[in-house]
């Protein structure tokens, strides 16, 4: 970015105050800021308690060498026995872990007493592989309840996993099992994806031929579809259902130190090979287990908390296993996709397990915006009390749409900011205390400190716009990148001194609440302005015609770069005078936010580019806009969509 801050657009007006009762009943209330920041390591102290340690730590965080944290760093704990056995030695054992929902309507719900079971025999079985502690254990499995189990037995063995989202290609795999040299694969014969079954083995199969990956001993194969014709690698691959189940269910947990590793998680980048995000055990299980419960305001007996992010995704990791699981949560686990077999699915699994708490991704929100106000209406969803978001900025439409449709007007909405490598929440509402705003995710949590400065590192006034950094270190923060401490120095500690930078774009309002504005490699500069692509999009969404935007900047010769905004309209059918609305379009964004932001194109098109996580990828629109050759496009959902977009586009002048 320039010297220019971003520039401040978008004014909301629009507050909602927390309901009453849900204040009076809250886990947390407005003290716990205050307690944090009287003292910060003994709050987190105090929050580590919340787990069961073989050894309780007495040193909370040793940062005599940053930005090399530790954590708890005398504590012993194991993360599964946490996640599970605690819960059933508390008497819980009958109560439901899991609801699992699979795509074609096959369901199981299992106990605490029954994961406990499960992870046992999956914990003996990797024993059995001969997995030692350390060892690294990849996991390329669809949404289903092995996953979980998968997951839990590594944690339980002290060997870290890596798991690769089920969406990604053989190369993808191949990369990561690499990096991490991992010695064992789990994965399954395939999922139920938009009705019909995906294969997933022989993506491993290929994976497994390429050079790297020759430390692999063993493949275990989970039977999800039954439908595929397998090839089979004799001596190498095993069924689980012939390995797992006549293991014993009994497995005696082993204390590990709190900084022993938990798992290895890979984010893309733009470019350069994927990170592999190190995290550890007693800290991130602190600041997992405390955000689920503050954020989501879990009340443990009588909640059903439902994220519906892939296990593959950080997300998913925090927020669907070891999060909720560490307090002892009932959730729903759901194998499919939100329209199959009909675009009300997602409403009718919340009317289906009273689900209390929903955690998604603005992407879902805007399409089930697009779909229609009608779908949501038809089922019951009076049981919801929270809505929780993650992934992007949250448009402020979709915002007051998912309140207003999903929420009946009455639930609070948790805009949650973090990252793979924050691990847990770091910045939003508290819903039983933060007066909310659509479109920011407004403070850090307790114990948390976040803030905004400007290119030279100086705290930005309420009111102004820059870099989102973080000031202290946090239990669940990344330890490094895998096998590459340089890297790990230059990409998040060396922009500004002492600080972690998140590389995101982000303001402060008037009251000091932080909006956040998209990747800091998207910030549009027009004209000697840095405008930032979140608030030109909301703008547009915040038009009736609007289901969802992107925007980018495209080199432009008169104002350095010129805003290209492609659009997915709502409704059915083609616009009969689309040259119109895309005029209106255009004034309607110079309105709300000022001539300056006003696009010089808007493209209508059908579909938008989308990582496997709903991220929109802006860099392959911006290819597009330059008519250039389109970049690295293997963690698209749905690469075809491209061919869709270029197809739109004017050739090249
Ligand atoms: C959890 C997760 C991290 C990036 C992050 C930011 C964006 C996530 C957001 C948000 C605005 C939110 N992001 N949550 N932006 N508001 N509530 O998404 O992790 O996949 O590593 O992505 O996602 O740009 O830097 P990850």
């Amino acid at each position: 970015m320039s010297n220019e801050s971003l520039a401040n657009l978008l004014k909301e007006e629009r507050r909602f105050a927390p309901p009453a009762a849900l204040a009076e009943q809250a886990n947390v209330t407005a003290e716990a800021y205050e307690r944090a920041r009287a003292d910060r390591l003994g709050f987190w102290a105090e929050q580590a308690r919340r787990l069961s340690w073989d050894t309780e730590p007495t040193e909370t965080l040793d940062w005599s060498n940053p930005p090399f944290a530790k954590w708890f760093a005398d504590g012993k704990l194991n993360v599964a026995y946490n996640c599970v056995d605690r819960h059933v030695e508390n008497g819980l054992g009958d109560r439901v872990a899991l609801h699992f929902e699979g795509e074609p309507g096959d369901t199981r719900s299992i106990t605490y007493a029954q994961l406990q079971s499960e992870v046992s025999r999956a914990a003996n079985a990797l024993v059995e592989l001969g997995v030692r502690p350390g060892d690294r254990v990849a996991i390329y499995l669809p949404m289903i309840p092995e996953t979980v189990v998968s997951m839990l037995a590594c944690a339980r063995i002290g060997a870290p996993h890596s798991v690769v989202f089920g969406g990604f290609s053989a190369d993808a795999l191949a990369t990561r099992i690499n990096d991490a040299d991992a010695r064992v694969v789990i994965t399954a014969d395939g999922g139920f994806r938009r009705g019909k079954p995906s294969a997933l083995k022989p993506a491993v199969d290929e994976a497994l031929t390429r050079p790297g990956t020759e430390n692999v001993r063993s493949v275990l194969v989970v039977r999800r579809t039954g439908q595929e014709d397998i090839a089979w690698t004799e001596g190498r691959d095993v069924w689980w259902h012939d390995l797992v189940e006549r293991q014993s269910d009994r497995h005696t947990p082993e204390a590990f130190d709190a900084e022993h590793p938990l798992f290895i998680l890979y984010t893309s980048g733009t470019t350069g090979k994927p990170k592999g995000i190190l995290h550890t055990s007693g800290g991130y299980l602190t600041q997992v287990s405390y955000t689920h419960h503050a954020v989501f305001d879990l009340k443990p007996e009588s909640d059903v908390f439902w994220c519906t992010a892939d296990v593959g995704w950080v997300t998913g990791h925090s927020y669907i296993v070891y999060g909720p699981l560490s307090n002892g949560a009932t959730e729903v686990l759901y194998e499919g996709t939100p329209d199959t077999p009909h675009r009300g699915r997602w409403w009718e699994i919340v009317q289906k397990y009273g689900v209390t708490t929903l955690y998604t991704a603005p992407t879902a929100i805007r399409a089930a915006m697009k779909w229609g106000d009608d779908i949501p209406a038809k089922f019951d969803l009076s049981s919801l009390r929270i809505l929780g978001s993650v992934g992007e900025p949250i448009n402020p439409e979709a915002w007051v749409w998912y309140r207003e449709h999903i929420g009946a007007n009455r639930t609070p909405v948790v805009d949650t900011w973090w990252q793979t490598e924050t691990g847990g929440i770091m910045i939003s509402p508290l819903p039983g205390v933060t007066e909310t705003k659509p479109g920011s995710a407004q403070v850090p949590v307790p114990g948390i400190a976040a803030t905004v400065v400007d290119d030279e590192a100086r705290e930005v006034p309420d009111g102004a716009g820059g870099y989102l950094v973080l000031t202290e270190p946090w239990p669940s923060m990344l330890r490094t990148i895998w096998g590459d401490d340089q890297r790990f120095l230059d990409t998040y500690w060396s922009r500004f001194e002492g600080r972690y930078f998140a590389g995101d774009g982000a303001k402060k309002d008037d009251d000091g609440d932080i909006w956040l504005l998209g990747r800091v490699d998207d910030v549009m500069l027009v004209s000697g302005h840095n405008i930032s692509t979140t608030e030109v999009e909301s703008a547009l969404v915040s038009h009736p015609r609007v289901a969802e935007a992107a925007v980018v900047g495209a080199t432009d010769p008169q104002t350095t770069q010129a805003i290209c905004a492609f659009v997915i309209l709502r409704g059915d059918g083609e616009n009969a005078d689309e040259a119109a609305l895309v005029e209106e379009l255009r004034a309607h964004v110079g309105k709300q936010l000022g001539p300056i932001a006003k696009p010089k194109r808007v493209l209508p098109v059908a579909e938008l580019p989308k990582t496997r996580s709903g991220k929109i990828m802006r860099r392959l629109l911006r290819d597009v806009a330059e008519h250039r050759t389109l970049g690295d496009v293997t963690t698209l959902t749905d690469s075809s969509v491209m061919d869709l977009i270029q197809n739109k586009l004017p050739a090249a002048p």
